[in-house]
């Protein structure tokens, strides 16, 4: 039977941890976090972290420590956000590598993002992949938009293939500025997809978190879910652990017979390094 890979992101840069003091921003929460979704059916946790007054930072000490602690705890794939916060200057956010993760984000392309702009120019989106590809780290390409798509297919013409071989891009639908996180939005992103993905996940920002769940699994796709994109679970019902949307995302995919696939299945569908 098919399986699902289920990914969290548990914190994000932009939710307060005074607005929400359920989402983890100490190591020590992350750790906790990482175990409970992974025995909830994550596979690969995607981290952001944040500093000892809860702020987003991309130290690079930081970074190594939760690493090192999240592998140390847990089966989980390890993927560092290249992303950061909208305020996190290029050469910070290429360094991220520098913590070895098993895997990193790449967006495609700059995005309005709210109020702000998340900003992803071609000549830093070449240089962070050519970093990854040197430093043998798997990414995953992060498509808020068709042009997203469009591009994707330009890097893999002139770069090649990512370290590994395989192709994973998540679809991060519903972002302000962004594609909307619609069924039909998701069909034409896939559809438009270069032939040489090999697999893709999907998740809907805020209130398109199900609607797009429900999407990608009925295309064949794999899930993202987490604090970072989602922090409430129905209207007036706010999420109070991390572990409640990956449980809701295993039913989900359970209920559409093909149940979470182990960390380390999901080692072999990405085919991230194995000797880290
Ligand atoms: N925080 C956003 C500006 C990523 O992790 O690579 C970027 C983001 C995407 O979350
Ligand atoms: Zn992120």
């Amino acid at each position: 039977m098919a399986s699902t890979l289920i990914t969290v992101a548990p914190t994000g840069a932009e939710t307060a941890k005074a607005d929400c003091p359920a989402l983890p921003t100490t190591l020590d929460e992350l750790v906790e976090t990482a175990k409970r979704c992974e025995a909830a059916g994550a596979a690969m946790i995607h981290l952001h972290i944040r500093d000892g007054e809860h702020r987003p930072t991309l130290d690079l000490g930081r970074l190594t420590e939760a690493v090192a602690a999240v592998r140390a705890s847990t089966g989980l794939i390890v993927q560092l956000s290249s992303g950061g916060a909208v305020t996190d200057p290029y050469d910070h956010r290429l360094r991220v590598l520098d913590a070895e993760p098993d895997s990193c984000s790449l967006t495609m392309g700059t995005v309005n993002f709210g109020d702000d702009v998340f900003m992803n120019p071609w000549p830093f989106v070449t240089e962070l992949y050519q970093l990854s590809q040197e430093r043998e780290i798997v990414p995953e390409f992060e498509l808020f938009d068709l042009g997203h798509v469009a591009a994707l297919h330009r890097l893999l013409d002139k770069f090649g293939l990512p370290y590994g071989g395989r192709v994973h891009c998540d679809l991060v639908m519903g972002v302000p500025g962004g594609m909307p996180g619609t069924a039909e939005a998701l069909v034409a992103a896939v559809n438009a997809l270069p032939p040489a993905v090999t697999s893709w996940s999907a998740t809907g920002i805020g209130r398109t978190s199900i609607t797009v769940a429900l999407a990608a699994l009925s295309k064949g796709g794999h899930l993202r879910v987490g604090m970072e994109d989602t922090l409430t679970l129905a209207k007036g019902l706010p999420v109070n652990h991390n572990a409640e949307l990956v449980e809701r995302a295993a039913a989900l995919a359970t209920m559409a017979q093909r149940p979470p696939m182990s960390p380390d299945e999901a080692r072999d569908l990405l085919n991230v390094k194995r000797d880290r």
